[in-house]
């Protein structure tokens, strides 16, 4: 496939960690992308034009010209990889791209699902539960990727040597939602350093939630 002629279209949540994982990288790649919200605080997610486009109900999804929709923020990544190569997020090798990929399912299998807005819904209809729910996956994830992190000796700069890489496009967005849910990054030393040095980085300033806050 060439790269598409039009510029394509990401629907998004601000919030949504695996959202900004997307964000992140067409930032970092330099590729001009129309953005469309999906507010999922209004369930817009579970509407029946955006069910078309996503049937899980889940941001993000990346249309392409056809239109073609596609789902899955690590398959989005994987392919804004192949086809942008220049600016590279993985490593060169095959044992430190499979060192990545760990890390990064251990955020997007291992820890985001288990927090999720539709999980924590279906845990409980009571907020202060529901907080409690997402503290106690988001804690166990975190406290995993530390200990991965000093295991592998492989950490840098960022999660993988002195290079952003996919890892820390998934790691940084959870310790966001982490922060936001209370849980205290001091107690990961090594993410926490990971994490403040990403934030300085200008593609993940720009691809910030922050940035796209809905007026209302
Ligand atoms: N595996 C999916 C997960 C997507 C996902 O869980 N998205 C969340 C926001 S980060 C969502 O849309 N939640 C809405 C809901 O659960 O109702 C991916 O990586 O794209």
């Amino acid at each position: 496939m060439t790269i598409p002629a039009k510029p394509m279209t990401l629907y998004h949540y601000y919030r949504s960690s695996c959202s900004w994982r997307v964000r992140w990288a067409l930032a970092f790649k330099n590729i001009r992308a129309d953005l469309v919200a999906v507010n999922l605080l209004k369930d817009e997610q579970r509407q029946p034009w955006y069910l078309e486009k996503n049937p899980l109900g889940q941001v993000p999804c990346l249309e392409l010209p056809g239109p073609l929709f596609f789902t899955e923020s690590m398959a989005i990544l994987e392919w804004l990889e192949e086809m942008y190569p220049q600016s590279p997020l993985l490593p060169q090798d095959p044992l430190s791209r499979l060192r990545v990929r760990g890390l990064c399912q251990m955020i997007i299998s291992g820890t985001q699902p288990l927090q999720n807005l539709g999980a924590q819904r279906f845990f409980s209809a009571d907020s202060r539960e529901q907080q409690r729910y997402a503290v106690h996956w988001i804690k166990l994830g975190l406290a995993a990727y530390e200990r991965q992190l000093l295991a592998q000796h492989t950490a840098g700069t960022y999660s993988f040597g002195q290079a952003v890489t996919l890892a820390d496009l998934c790691v940084v967005p959870q310790c966001y939602n982490a922060e936001r849910f209370g849980v205290q990054l001091a107690d990961y030393p090594t993410l926490a350093g990971i994490y403040q040095r990403c934030l300085l980085t200008a593609a993940c300033c720009e691809s910030a939630p922050d940035r796209f806050q809905p007026a209302s």
